[in-house]
């Protein structure tokens, strides 16, 4: 109820700011929001993985996406730009930045990560609830969601050639992602 409160609220205020730039600047900056609440068995898999203890303060305290948000937008420069607005909303804590736009992980993955706390308003008292943001490029999404299933989720090993593949079609993704950017700034 809180995780999903907490995502209530931020789905609503991005939802404002997408609405706001098409309205009045005419300008496309969010294609879509996702949000997901994770799955039981993925929050223990974590927690197993990071060899946690498995307790409801662990849970609280150390899983940081167990409400996750994830904002598709156009071009890699929009990308920097959310994030700037994500941070100017008054009562978000910042809690966490990862950019893995600018250094993609060893898998190829790229995107913007923000571990944030949003208040959620109770009647008696306000809590701040932990949501991950992952800001991407569509194609960015389509690598990564493409990926998740051969390979991140899957309980086998993915092998060394397919793997090294993937990581090429990131690299590709990357410069795919650079040209649409040139392409706009000749308009
Ligand atoms: P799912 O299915 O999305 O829930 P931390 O939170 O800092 O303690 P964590 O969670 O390892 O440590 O942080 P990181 O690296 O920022 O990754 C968090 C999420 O990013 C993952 O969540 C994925 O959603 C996504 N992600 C990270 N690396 C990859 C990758 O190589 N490929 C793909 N497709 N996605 C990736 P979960 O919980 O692992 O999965």
């Amino acid at each position: 109820f809180f995780y999903q409160s907490a995502l209530k609220q931020l789905e609503l205020q991005m939802n404002i700011i997408k609405e706001e730039f098409k309205i009045m600047y005419n300008y496309d900056l969010i294609d879509h929001i996702d949000t997901r609440i994770k799955e039981p068995k993925s929050i223990v898999k974590k927690m197993e993985k990071k060899k946690y203890k498995k307790t409801y303060y662990n849970l609280i305290e150390k899983i940081n996406d167990i409400a996750g948000m994830r904002i598709v937008c156009t071009l890699k420069d929009d990308i920097f730009f959310i994030k700037d607005l994500v941070k100017q909303i008054p009562d978000i804590h910042i809690l966490n930045e990862k950019d893995y736009v600018t250094n993609p992980k060893p898998s190829g993955y790229s995107s913007y990560h923000m571990i944030v706390e949003v208040p959620v308003k109770l009647s008696q008292k306000t809590i701040y609830v932990k949501c991950e943001i992952q800001i991407r490029t569509l194609a960015m999404d389509f690598w990564a969601s493409f990926e998740h299933k051969v390979k991140y989720k899957t309980e086998q090993e993915v092998n060394k050639k397919t793997s090294k593949e993937l990581v090429n079609c990131a690299k590709m993704i990357s410069k795919f992602d650079d040209k649409m950017i040139s392409l706009k700034n000749i308009q």
